[in-house]
């Protein structure tokens, strides 16, 4: 077990005040190794030139993507959520944590995405229309490639019409959505209900996740398979990639 850093401690003490979320953290931070801790605190206040730096050191000193991403950039990011919905920091300071994560994900992700193998299948993957988010698609999409996908990323906003566009065109028999927001949560299922009318819905499977969703609300509105983080995305797209007969 790790000392946590002066820094963690004070998070911890100061800003996540629900014990489950406490214990949570607490016990991620005592597991993850100092430099994992210093890359945590560092993503918390935005500093990007450190986030940086920090995850190419790690990645030299061997630690593993999946270490860095979980007990580091992800478990910082932990934090940020919960002082972000308790009204202690707002949207400019999610804003740079973000940026700072990027930082830190541009360093992962030639590893994550460097496959080597044959195509697993494509995917076509977006954060639906009204939602801006995309760190954790952007994530999927890092561990899908790295599984053998090609993935056709549609960015963030994206609208029912430009994810039946994207599938037409390059054939491809699974639709992954992301969405963090509960308003932007509907467009999920608007946008199955375009590929009804366009008649394409049962050519295609779709896969939903993020923050909000739900595996309950996925079956409500119809969708294939529920993800709650990138390793469960890669274990469904293989799923639905097998069980898609496809009718183009
Ligand atoms: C970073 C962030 C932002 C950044 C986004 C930057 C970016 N480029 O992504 C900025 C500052 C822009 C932002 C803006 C807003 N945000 Co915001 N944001 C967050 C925050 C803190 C972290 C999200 C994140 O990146 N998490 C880390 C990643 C790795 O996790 P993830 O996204 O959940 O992804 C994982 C899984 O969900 C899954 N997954 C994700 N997608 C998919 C897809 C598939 C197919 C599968 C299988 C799996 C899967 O795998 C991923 C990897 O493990 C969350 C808090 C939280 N706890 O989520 C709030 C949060 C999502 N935001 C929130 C809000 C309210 C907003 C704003 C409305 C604020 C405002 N007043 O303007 C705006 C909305 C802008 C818009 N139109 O989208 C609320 C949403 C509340 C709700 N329930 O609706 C949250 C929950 C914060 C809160 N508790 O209040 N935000």
């Amino acid at each position: 077990m790790e000392t946590i850093n002066a820094g963690l401690e004070r998070e911890l003490r100061d800003y996540v005040a629900r014990p489950d979320e406490h214990a949570r953290l607490r016990g991620i931070f005592e597991r993850a190794s100092p430099l994992m801790q210093e890359i945590a605190h560092h993503l918390i206040y935005g500093r990007k030139a450190e986030v940086d730096r920090l995850t190419r050191q790690a990645l030299d000193e061997d630690y593993s993507p999946n270490v860095i991403l979980d007990d580091g950039l992800i478990a910082g990011m932990a934090v940020v959520g919960i002082k972000f919905r308790d009204n202690l920091i707002f949207v400019p300071e999610v804003l740079i944590a973000a940026r700072a994560m990027k930082a830190g994900l541009a360093h992962v992700e030639p590893i994550l995405s460097a496959s080597g193998i044959e195509p697993s299948g494509t995917v076509i993957m977006g954060t639906v229309k009204g939602d801006l988010h995309d760190i954790g698609k952007n994530l999927c999409i890092m561990m899908l490639r790295g599984a053998g996908f090609i993935v056709h990323d549609l960015g963030v906003d994206t609208k029912p019409e430009q994810f039946i566009e994207a599938v037409q065109r390059h054939q491809a028999p699974v639709v992954g959505m992301s969405a963090l927001l509960t308003t932007t949560m509907p467009n999920m299922g608007r946008t199955i209900k375009a590929f009804e009318a366009a008649g394409l819905r049962s050519a295609i499977r779709f896969m939903v996740g993020g923050a909000a969703v739900t595996r309950e609300f996925a079956a409500e509105i119809d969708a294939d398979g529920y993800g709650k983080d990138a390793i469960a995305c890669v274990e469904l797209a293989k799923e639905l990639t097998a069980r898609s007969r496809r009718k183009l």
